[in-house]
């Protein structure tokens, strides 16, 4: 993720007060750090109000929970919780195996037999993300839905988009928190301070950081990388993704990604190009801005 330091500044000076100074809400608010400590969750409760969206596949299920009701607050509060099974590390998997196993049998038949494995503690982690207070737009954000594709020259972002996501866009205070150093600090894989070519690089809330890309975080080659950037994006400050390139990794369809080379290039040749052209994306369909720019495009 990347950003320029005189755009944040200037964001910053603009923004309330609070949003530079820490404080108690912001505690209350969860910013923080990673500890080795355990830890509790940000609320307590959790009565599952809908599947949002779920893989076998991926092992991975979306919640939608009605939490803190227990606490005076009967209708209770919204929230949004992501399990998913994390993916095997090969240079632990033999650990599984050996001393004696917390094994159960389901069945033998000659060579062939099956068991319910149950893991020590260490091999045996949950990823799990919680947005806590949810909004409406993050209960959208994370159902399963129907996708369009639309075109949208230069006129409609100025007339449509951009008023529209003006008034719609998700707070990307948790990106302020982690420049200003408030959150995930610990994380921080490299540090541009300068300040006007400043960034700041560190791993997606989506990757666990086992996989195998970690072990070779430092040799991976500029050639097996995607570098990356989002139209439309999720949140609103310029950044960048890296991937590597054996991963399929959510949002790096062509209807999404943007190379940055290539975006680079196009600017150099035409500090104007993005400003000018067409560029195709896919929404979702209940996607208001979905209608809105398909209605200038009815013949
Ligand atoms: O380009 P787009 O806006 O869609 O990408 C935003 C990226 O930021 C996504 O890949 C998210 O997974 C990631 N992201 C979102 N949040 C709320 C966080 C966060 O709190 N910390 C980190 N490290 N990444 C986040």
């Amino acid at each position: 993720m990347a950003d320029t330091a005189p755009q944040l500044k200037r964001k910053r000076e603009a923004e309330a007060e609070e949003a530079e100074t820490p404080s108690t809400e912001e505690k209350e608010a969860g910013v923080g750090n990673g500890t080795s400590e355990p830890v509790r969750l940000p609320f307590s409760g959790f009565k599952v109000q809908k599947v949002l969206r779920e893989s076998a596949r991926d092992k991975i299920i979306f919640l939608h929970g009605k939490v803190n009701e227990d606490s005076g607050d009967t209708c209770g509060e919204d929230a949004v919780v992501i399990l998913e099974k994390t993916p095997f590390q090969v240079e632990h998997v033999a650990q599984l195996l050996t001393g004696s196993p917390d094994l159960k049998l389901q069945f033998s038949n000659d060579i062939y037999s099956t068991y319910n494995l149950f893991p020590p503690r260490h091999l045996s982690d949950i990823k799990t993300t919680v947005v806590y207070p949810a909004t409406e737009k993050h209960l959208q954000k994370y159902m399963r839905q129907d996708l369009r594709l639309i075109r949208e020259t230069g006129d409609d972002y100025r007339n449509i988009t951009l008023p529209h996501l003006e008034s719609q866009s998700l707070s990307i205070q948790w990106v302020y928190n982690i420049l200003d150093k408030k959150a995930e600090a610990d994380r921080i894989v490299f540090e541009n301070p300068d300040s006007s070519d400043g960034f700041v690089l560190i791993p997606d809330l989506k990757w666990n950081q086992q996989q195998e890309a970690i072990l070779k975080r430092y040799q991976v080659t500029g050639g097996r990388l995607r570098v990356y950037l989002h139209y439309l994006p999720s949140y609103y400050h310029l950044h960048v993704h890296f991937t590597a390139l054996g991963f399929e990794a959510p949002g790096s369809g062509v209807e999404r990604a943007h190379l940055l080379a290539e975006v680079i290039e196009n600017l150099e040749r035409d500090p104007e190009y993005y400003q000018q052209r067409t560029l195709t994306f896919a929404l979702r369909t209940d996607d208001p801005l979905l209608q809105l720019l398909q209605k200038t495009q009815q013949p």
